[in-house]
């Protein structure tokens, strides 16, 4: 007997149990309650809205007992003065749940056609040490006003030493930035766990199965207490996914025209283009300072570079030796730096910095690791080159310094 599945249901289950798993409500049947009334109301809101004609209306729904006054008439005439009319407000837990009635477009992915805009509550100093570690997270680079949203939805995760926060293969529910602790990286390799890498009190993860709803690419362990900012999945996809597709426009061209990536498949230079952010600097600003650990790799994308390297000075013998930055080369358009300490596992051997205003795409070491490792070969040739002019511009290595 076959039975047939109503159009809708899966998707309605779907997203009462993704909502669900964010927020561990202690009470799933009073959670339904609430969830699928405020989607009723919410389709109530919208197909009067469309009636009226409104184009977009913003309606929403939002959840908490904190912030948000009981749902009595007198109450509900008060708030009117603080929201648009087209705000209505119902009990819950602790946190203020928004449900965002954008009206339906196609291109929209299925789960972004009820998505909740959530927000978590901060304590000034929750907020201060958020903003610090998400201030470098390349993902969150290329986003306008979304970038207040996630942080908004972001919530703190206190792990214990040995914890395992992902476990590859699994299905991925949140993405992570992290605040602070060691997290080692696992890839299992012929039915054996090795540690490809490791985060130290900075960087993100968990991006992979969000983006692309695979299966988790590696398991991260906490090798010592920390803490980390997590972001639910729907809310990842909403904001960050939508985003990518807006990258993917504006810089498929440029990637297309790299030489060094030719090496790639089309749908390999996109994934680049996912997890690449977008920095400015300034006329003189540093990008790279000699002697540094080295943490991304650098494409300019417009604007120029000059590369310093300190050599050492043969002063008077009484003078101790003194060093000066020379300059050995400079990158424009389409060209890359900050290649050589990823390849070599060194110290970044140069020292980079703007010459005027400049526009660099930048990609963290795990991408690097993870997406150019067949670009590798035609960067060890040019690094080859490099020590040959070396050797010309300074006779030995021996007179260059880290
Ligand atoms: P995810 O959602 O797949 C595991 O969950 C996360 O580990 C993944 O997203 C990345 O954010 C992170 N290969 C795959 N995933 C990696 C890697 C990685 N490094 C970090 N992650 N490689 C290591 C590169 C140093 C390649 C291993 C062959
Ligand atoms: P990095 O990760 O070491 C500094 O950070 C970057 O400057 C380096 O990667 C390279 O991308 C670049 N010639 C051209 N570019 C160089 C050189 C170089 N050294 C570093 N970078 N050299 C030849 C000098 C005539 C010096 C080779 C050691």
């Amino acid at each position: 007997m076959s039975v047939e599945i109503p159009a809708g249901l899966t998707d309605l289950l779907k997203g009462y149990t993704a909502e669900v798993l964010v927020q561990r409500p202690p009470d799933l049947l009073e959670f339904a309650v609430q969830y699928f009334s405020s989607l009723k109301e919410q389709r109530g809101a919208e197909s009067s809205a469309r009636n009226a004609s409104r184009s977009r209306v913003k309606r929403a729904v939002a959840f908490d007992e904190d912030t948000v006054p009981s749902d009595s008439n007198e109450e509900e005439d008060d708030k009117e003065d603080y929201f648009p009319d087209d705000f209505t407000f119902k009990r819950s837990g602790s946190r203020v749940l928004v449900v965002c009635a954008e009206p339906y477009n196609p291109d929209d992915d299925e789960d972004d056609v009820l998505q909740p805009k959530v927000i978590y509550p901060k304590t000034d100093q929750q907020r201060s040490r958020l903003q610090e570690a998400c201030k470098d997270i390349l993902l969150f680079k290329t986003l306008d006003e979304q970038f207040s949203e996630i942080l908004d939805a972001m919530f703190e995760v206190h792990v214990k030493a040995q914890e395992h926060i992902i476990e590859q293969g699994d299905d991925g529910d949140n993405f992570y930035v992290i605040d602070r602790g060691v997290y080692d990286i696992e890839v299992k390799q012929d039915g054996v766990n090795c540690c490809v890498g490791k985060y130290h009190n900075k960087g993100c993860f968990g991006e992979l199965a969000l983006m692309y709803r695979t299966p988790r690419a590696a398991t991260i362990i906490a090798s010592q207490p920390g803490a980390l900012w997590a972001l639910d999945r729907a809310t990842f996809h909403r904001l960050i996914v939508k985003n990518n597709a807006k990258k993917r426009k504006t810089y498929e061209a440029f990637i297309e025209s790299l030489p060094l990536l030719e090496c790639l498949e089309l749908s390999e230079r996109m994934k680049i283009v996912d997890v690449l952010g977008v920095k400015t600097f300034h006329d003189g600003e540093q990008i790279i300072k000699q002697g540094d650990e080295a943490d991304c790799f650098y494409i300019v994308e417009s604007g120029e570079v000059k590369i310093m390297i300190k050599s050492k000075i043969k002063a008077g013998q009484s003078s101790p030796r003194e060093t000066e930055e020379v300059e050995i080369a400079r990158a424009t358009r389409g060209q890359y730096f900050g290649e050589l300490a990823l390849v070599t596992n060194n110290p970044r051997a140069a020292s980079v910095y703007a010459v005027g205003e400049t526009k660099c795409l930048v990609i963290d070491v795990q991408a690097f690791e993870r997406l150019l490792g067949p670009c590798i070969e035609i960067m060890k040739r040019n690094i080859t080159s490099y020590k040959e002019q070396l050797v010309m511009l300074f006779g030995s290595s021996e007179d260059l310094k880290h």
